[in-house]
C-alpha cells in the first residue's frame, strides 16, 4: 500500500518564514493535487520548544548556520523556527490537510534535533512511525515537502533503512542548500536507492 508523506510544510519554511526555504510555498499546489491519489496521508510537523538546542539563539556567540558539536555529532544552528504553538509552526494555510490521518511531531526534546521522521538525530530515539506504517500495511512512501537537503533527505535515508520503498517527487520538494548540501543530498539519496518520480508521472 502507498502513502503520501508530507514533510514539514509549515509557515516557517515558506515565504517570509523564520527559516524560509527558497520557493518553499511553490510546492503547495502540487502537493494538493497529489493528495486525492493516496488512501493514506502522513504529515510531519517540526515542533520545537522555546530555547531548543538547534537554535543559534540558545548558544553564546553563535549565528544561524554556524555549527556546534552535540553528543550525537555536528549540528547546524538555525534561526528560531517552528516553536510549539506559534503561527510559524502551523501548516501552510493553503495546504489541504483534511485527508491527513496522522501527524508525526518531531524535535520536541530540547536537547535533540530531529530531521528524520523515523529517528531523532541521535539515530536511536524512534518517532514510532515505522510501527504505524507496518501496522497499516504501508510499504511505499511518496515523499514531498521541505527541505530536500535536511528533513526530506534524512526521512528518505531512514525509511530505506527501515525497509520501506521510498519515492521522492522531484517537483514537490525544495531545498535550503548550505555549502552544496542540496547536490550532496541528491547523491546520498540516489546511492541509497530512492526512486525518483514527478507529479506529472503520478497523475497521468
Ligand atoms: C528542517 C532545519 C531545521 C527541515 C527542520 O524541515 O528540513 N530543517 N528544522
Ligand atoms: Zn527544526
Amino acid at each position: 500500500m502507498n502513502a503520501l508523506l508530507i514533510v514539514d510544510l509549515q509557515n516557517d519554511f515558506c515565504t517570509n518564514g523564520a527559516l524560509e526555504v527558497p520557493r518553499g510555498s511553490s510546492i503547495v499546489p502540487v502537493v494538493n493535487k497529489l493528495i486525492p491519489s493516496f488512501d493514506a496521508v502522513v504529515q510531519t510537523q517540526d515542533w520545537h520548544p522555546a530555547g531548543h538546542h538547534s537554535f543559534a539563539s540558545s548558544h553564546e556567540n553563535k549565528e544561524p548556520y554556524d555549527t556546534v558539536e552535540m553528543d550525537y555529532g555536528t549540528q547546524v544552528l538555525w534561526p528560531d523556527h517552528c516553536v510549539q504553538g506559534s503561527d510559524g509552526a502551523e501548516f501552510h494555510p493553503e495546504l489541504n490537510t483534511t485527508k491527513t490521518q496522522v501527524v508525526i511531531r518531531k524535535g520536541f526534546r530540547k536537547q535533540i534535533d530531529s530531521y528524520s521522521t523515523f529517528y531523532e538525530n541521535d539515530h536511536e530515539t524512534t518517532t514510532g512511525l515505522t510501527g504505524y506504517l507496518n501496522s497499516r500495511g504501508i510499504t511505499d512512501l511518496y515523499t514531498v515537502g521541505l527541505a530536500t537537503d535536511f528533513c526530506v533527505k534524512w526521512s528518505i535515508l531512514d525509511g530505506i533503512r527501515e525497509g520501506f520503498t521510498m519515492h521522492i517527487v522531484v517537483d514537490a520538494v525544495k531545498g535550503i542548500d548550505l555549502d552544496g548540501s542540496l547536490a550532496a543530498a541528491w547523491d546520498e539519496m540516489k546511492k541509497a536507492g530512492v526512486t525518483i518520480t514527478s507529479s506529472g508521472a503520478l497523475l497521468s
